[in-house]
């Protein structure tokens, strides 16, 4: 009946929207993250990782996971306000939502890495997905959450959103994934970017506060709220991840239709 429909398009729209998104890889206390202290423009203690991981060519044995929305590899980051990509700076950093987020009142900052179990395997299924025909294996797993944080001055906000390193044999990827995103008057910025900018991507509309919440809609794989990169530097990686166009879905009666935006041909090189 039209009734039933619209109850289990309602329960679709509340175990997507409402509740942690599905998409989500396991994250908080329950998942065994260490937690980031409350700080306005914290960040975590440097993290070894337990696999080096490959960005554009360099090689990385530690990260940081700043409160503020992003990580970075050399030192922590107190950076409040995002600088636009390209910077043609002098530093590697991949941002969820690099903004003025603060978890003093709201939210958790937490990460954790993986060797081996479910998410290795949840891992290596999303990536062959998203990367057909590279066979890929993840062997080390890194999830970042903001879950539930408050903006700066604004405490009643709450966004949320991970960032997911993978990597398995000279292969590395970023997921980044979408939840509810506060509307904010902040500067915001998400995407990543390289040391002197020879690799970057800014992800569309992440630069204007008022829009940011169609985050949770938007994808460069087809699947709403998710963003897959291919980030190792090498040919092969690149071969599935020219991003010609990217899907916005667009809410009508409850229902989610993906809207095909075309956007510039873009490459690595
Ligand atoms: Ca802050």
């Amino acid at each position: 009946s039209v009734n039933s429909i619209s109850l289990k398009i309602l329960l679709f729209s509340f175990s997507v929207f409402s509740l942690t998104p599905a998409i989500f890889y396991p994250f908080g206390s329950v998942a065994g993250d260490t937690i980031n202290a409350a700080d306005d423009d914290g960040s975590s203690s440097v993290i070894q990782l337990l696999r080096p991981f490959l960005f554009f060519g360099r090689r990385y044995q530690q990260i940081y996971v700043n409160n503020n929305g992003y990580l970075t590899f050399n030192q922590a980051s107190n950076e409040f306000v995002p600088y636009s990509f390209p910077a043609r700076g002098s530093q590697d950093i991949i941002a969820g939502l690099w903004t003025d987020l603060d978890n003093r009142l709201r939210g958790v900052v937490s990460y954790r890495q993986y060797t081996s179990g479910n998410v290795l395997t949840r891992a290596t299924r999303d990536i062959n997905t998203h990367f057909p025909n590279l066979n890929f294996t993840a062997s080390w797993v890194f999830i970042a959450t903001w879950n539930k944080v408050a903006y700066f001055d604004l405490t009643s906000t709450e966004t949320s959103f991970q960032v997911v390193l993978i990597s398995g044999r000279n292969f590395s990827f970023v997921l980044m994934n979408y939840g509810d995103i506060a509307v904010t008057g902040h500067p915001v910025q998400a995407g990543y970017d390289t040391i002197n900018s020879t690799h970057y991507f800014v992800i569309p509309e992440s630069i204007n506060g008022s829009s940011i919440s169609n985050l949770r809609n938007s994808s460069n794989v087809n699947v709403p709220g998710q963003w897959a990169f291919g980030v190792d530097g090498g040919p092969k990686s690149n071969k599935g991840n020219l991003i010609t166009h990217y899907h916005q879905f667009v809410h009508h009666h409850n229902v989610l239709y993906p809207e095909i935006i075309l956007q510039r041909c873009w490459s690595y090189n």
